[in-house]
């Protein structure tokens, strides 16, 4: 195989792999994997919506410091914890994602806040967003907005 041949190799398992991670709906920056990034619908003239993903971190600790999006004004990083009885929602600066840990943004917890909504998320949008770390850098995800889905638990507990 001359040097030709063994870049054309390259190229085609790169975009095997590119393929396989679109399906998947997962992202890969460095040692941290991106699984899985969605929104939920929002209503019509509501400009705020959430978004959500999974980072697991195979590398040293790193921190998600910021994310932006063309879909919304600024994108802003909150937590949601209960005080008292209430559900309190505020910024934080960052999240940590220790190594070996795999830190989920969910509803009810960590997630990210589109301020700004140009549009409604409407089911079946694909959203640009961009994420920055501390020390992995940035890398552009797609954020796919989905019907909440039926929580088979839930609908246990609430049939009397
Ligand atoms: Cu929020």
């Amino acid at each position: 195989m001359n040097s030709q041949h063994i870049k054309k190799a390259i190229a085609g398992a790169t975009l095997a792999l590119a393929a396989l991670s679109a399906v998947a709906h997962s992202y890969k920056l460095g040692e941290i994997d991106i699984g899985h990034p969605y929104a939920r619908p929002t209503r019509e003239g509501q400009t705020v919506g959430a978004g959500y993903l999974k980072l697991a971190n195979k590398g040293p600790v790193d921190r998600l410091v910021a994310a932006s999006s063309a879909a919304a004004g600024t994108v802003e990083i909150h937590s949601m914890s209960m005080e008292g009885d209430v559900m309190k929602m505020r910024q934080v600066d960052a999240v940590e994602i220790a190594t070996g840990q795999t830190v989920e943004l969910k509803p009810g917890g960590y997630h990210l806040m589109l301020m700004g909504l140009k549009t409604p998320l409407k089911v079946g949008d694909q959203i640009p967003l961009t994420l920055k770390f501390e020390k992995a850098g940035e890398v552009v995800v797609t954020i796919k907005v989905e019907e909440p889905k039926p929580q088979p638990d839930a609908a246990a507990v609430h049939s009397h």
